[in-house]
């Protein structure tokens, strides 16, 4: 540790040594802008949050002190995560930008293929827990391209940063970062070297280690619960997630609607993450399914595939579950998307 401090000791010397103008005030200026650019040289520990958060461990967990101490006093705060933390592409893309990530040629082939080589576990996932294979195969093309991108940032520094530096959400990724220790410790991990999103999400499954320890299994019983290595675990895992979430076997997830007046429906759209209305209720509304189903309640989903205006759908209760994984519509609607592309690969 005493090298790393040393080593941007000597950073922060050469870039001070680029600062050149003689007007004071000038000098003042970028000095202020530098330390603020500059990695901060306080080590986790030494913020009193930091501290308690440590004693908590040690007495509702029984955790190891000595490490607690030492992997905080040798973490830095990572300003990127919060950046970042701010700008999710799912906050700010419109539905036809944002599908185009997921709905590529290369995504259903790829997916098409893991499918197959799963098989077996598809199978048995699909059987002991009654979500439908396709799903679970586009919510892994979805999350990581089947495993293909998995997250290169240590999660336990991405988690410090968000636990202590991010007060909007800090109390979230404390307990986040509770249950990332407590993973680690079970799992035999060294803290620092499991790599993951910027948020702090885990393997193939992007599982947040709160989900890592309630829902993830060991599918293929080797022992351990492997979301980076075992195809089968990751499966299992998405399997128990959904079926925990009231995932309904072979139900639909949404159809297409028209819609009469869209002036009408404006404050319909959109709203809460549950079915709102009865088929027939909708009906009234204006509002019908292009294809023929049978009656279910159902939330209306309006959202860009153009443009200029929305496009509309009826979504039942599995399209809800698809939002327990992440709350956007946008995504559930990629996830189903991608699910009967691959599937409609396989038939062709
Ligand atoms: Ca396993």
């Amino acid at each position: 540790m005493l090298m790393r401090l040393i080593a941007i000791g000597v950073a922060l010397g050469l870039s001070g040594c680029s600062v050149t103008q003689n007007n004071a005030q000038a000098d003042t200026q970028a000095a202020a802008n530098a330390s603020q650019e500059a990695p901060t040289l306080t080590p986790y520990y030494q913020l009193p949050a930091v501290r308690s958060f440590v004693e908590r461990m040690v007495n509702e967990h029984d955790y190891d002190r000595n490490v607690l101490v030492s992997v905080f006093s040798s973490t830095y705060k990572r300003e990127q995560v919060i950046t970042k933390s701010d700008n999710q592409p799912e906050v700010i893309t419109p539905y036809y930008a944002y599908r185009e990530r997921f709905l590529d040629q290369a995504r259903v082939s790829q997916g098409a293929r893991f499918a197959k080589r799963n098989q077996k576990w598809l199978a048995q996932a699909e059987q002991q827990f009654g979500v439908d294979r396709h799903v679970i195969v586009a919510l892994l093309g979805v999350e990581t391209a089947y495993g293909n991108i998995t997250g290169n940032r240590d999660v336990f520094t991405s988690l410090t940063t968000l636990a202590f530096d991010y007060p909007r959400r800090g109390q979230y990724f404390q307990s986040e970062l509770e249950a990332y220790l407590l993973l680690a410790r079970k799992e035999g991990w060294e803290i620092g070297t499991t790599n993951g999103s910027y948020s702090g999400a885990l393997g193939m499954v992007q599982f947040m280690p709160s989900n890592y320890l309630k829902l993830a299994i060991d599918f293929d019983k080797d022992g351990h619960i492997d979301l980076w290595g075992s195809e089968a675990d990751a499966i299992g895992s998405i399997a128990n997630y959904m079926k925990h979430h009231g995932w309904r076997y072979g139900e639909r997830v949404a159809i297409p609607a028209r819609v009469a007046d869209r002036d009408k429906v404006d404050d319909l759209v959109n709203k809460g993450r549950s079915p709102l209305h009865s088929m027939q209720e909708w009906a009234q509304k204006g509002v019908w399914v292009t294809t023929d189903y049978s009656a279910q309640t159902a939330g209306l989903i309006g959202l860009r595939e153009q443009e200029e205006q929305p496009t509309y759908w009826l979504a039942f209760e599995n399209f809800f579950t698809i939002m327990d994984y992440n709350p956007s519509r946008r995504y559930a609607m990629s996830v189903w998307e991608l699910a009967n592309r691959i599937a409609q690969y396989e038939d062709s």
